[in-house]
């Protein structure tokens, strides 16, 4: 590829990020107040635009409701989009409310799954009027012991939840399918692994797509190849970037897998240029999300960290010399393949991109930036340090 193919392809690149990386979070055992840390849903799309200004590649923030809910959506449209971002996917919550203590959707009760559902359908609605085009499911439906439930009967459940949503989305929008090994639920998850996502979405229809977050499988699982196989069955829908090393860390993108990063996007810019039509098409649809929270580190610049690093990851599999790529697989030639993409892998692209930055009219180095703008200092003494809590349960 030569440089102006390249540039073009970063001007297409998009990574949206999370309201909820914004606000006050923590761990397990305690939630932190940060200064400066954004209250509510208007001060975090103030921190999701700063994060687009400064990357030129972040024009979207995902909300969590009701995290993030508010009387009149059209007007937070406005507001977001008066600062150049607008308003993503929509992440219902059902694993915060006391009835969901033994499920939401997959609950033995019906009461409780039809409590589920109706929000489920709620945040069908506030899509329309968000303008979003996706709807991010997940669920902290599980059992913690064997015989607590049977397994069978929450699957059907879960199906036909699964299935209302489905057929209430309006044109053009979809629904992922987000899929979690263990955690909160430590015997079974409903929704355990790609497979069980997969199949939901095939039964369901052609509006459910899965949702692969990076920090939901088993250790040495090979997320890349789980990628390769969603997108020939056209049922990739979406990612949630993160990093991890033990669980579901939550980290910042790309930091303890910068090679894992590297070898999905890869995946995804081969998929790209597949001749393949159903193929092609869903990796140009792909929505690319961060999801991670931030318990040490200054939200702001963690999220631009993350963002760059996506954009490394991207530009990085760009590099892949497709047609020697493509002979030695043929060849059989082994080390030769390994070769080819490594080669790719260990390039330093940040002068690249530096160039691409300063041919958009962005700063060259997005974090130096950041500091010296002074935000962190201006919210912190705008904002304060907002008491810590709601969202993430704290032990005592
Ligand atoms: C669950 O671990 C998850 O990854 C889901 O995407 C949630 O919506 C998100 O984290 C925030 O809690
Ligand atoms: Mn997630
Ligand atoms: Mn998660």
């Amino acid at each position: 590829m030569n440089t102006d193919a390249l540039f073009q392809a970063l001007d297409r690149q998009r990574i949206e990020t999370p309201s909820w990386g914004y606000g006050n979070s923590g761990t397990r055992f305690k939630t932190f107040a940060a200064p400066g840390a954004a209250r509510d849903v208007w001060e975090k799309i103030e921190d999701a635009a700063e994060v687009h200004r400064l990357t030129g590649i972040a024009p979207s923030v995902a909300l969590h409701i009701p995290w993030d809910e508010v009387e009149d959506y059209a007007q937070l449209r406005r507001f977001a989009e008066a600062r150049g971002v607008t308003l993503g996917a929509i992440n219902p919550n059902v694993f915060q409310d006391d009835p969901y203590r033994l499920g939401s959707i997959a609950h033995p009760d019906p009461q409780v799954r039809e409590q589920a559902v109706a929000h489920l359908l709620g945040c069908v609605e506030v899509m329309r009027r968000t303008g979003s085009r996706d709807l991010s499911l997940w669920f902290a439906d599980g059992t913690n012991y064997a015989g607590q439930d049977d397994l069978r009967a929450r699957k059907r459940r879960v199906r036909e939840a699964l299935r209302r949503v489905h057929d209430a989305l309006p044109e053009g929008a979809r629904m992922l399918v987000e899929y979690k090994l263990f955690e909160p639920a430590f015997y079974a998850t409903d929704l355990f692994d790609w497979g069980a996502a997969y199949a939901h979405c095939l039964a369901v229809g052609d509006k459910a797509q899965v949702l692969v977050d990076l920090g939901h499988h088993a250790q040495s699982v090979n997320i890349e190849q789980i990628v390769a196989f969603l997108l020939d069955e056209g049922r990739l829908g979406g990612f949630h970037f993160n990093a991890r090393r033990y669980a579901d860390d939550d980290l910042i993108v790309g930091t303890t897998n910068p090679f894992e990063l590297f070898c999905i996007y890869a995946e995804l810019v081969a998929a790209q240029a597949s001749e393949d039509g159903l193929t092609r098409t869903t990796a140009q649809q792909v929505a690319y999300m961060i999801d991670q929270s931030h318990n040490i580190e200054p939200k702001v610049e963690a999220m631009l960290q993350s963002v760059l690093n996506c954009q490394e990851a991207y530009a990085k599999a760009l590099l892949v010399d497709r047609e020697r790529l493509a002979a030695a697989q043929q060849a059989g030639d082994v080390l030769e393949a390994h070769r080819v993409l490594t080669d790719a892998f260990r390039s330093d692209v940040r002068p690249l991109l530096a160039g691409w930055r300063r041919s958009r009219g962005l700063p060259e180095d997005p974090i130096t930036a950041h500091r010296a703008s002074g935000y962190q200092a201006e919210v912190a003494a705008g904002r304060g340090t907002a008491a810590a809590g709601g969202g993430f349960p704290v032990k005592s």
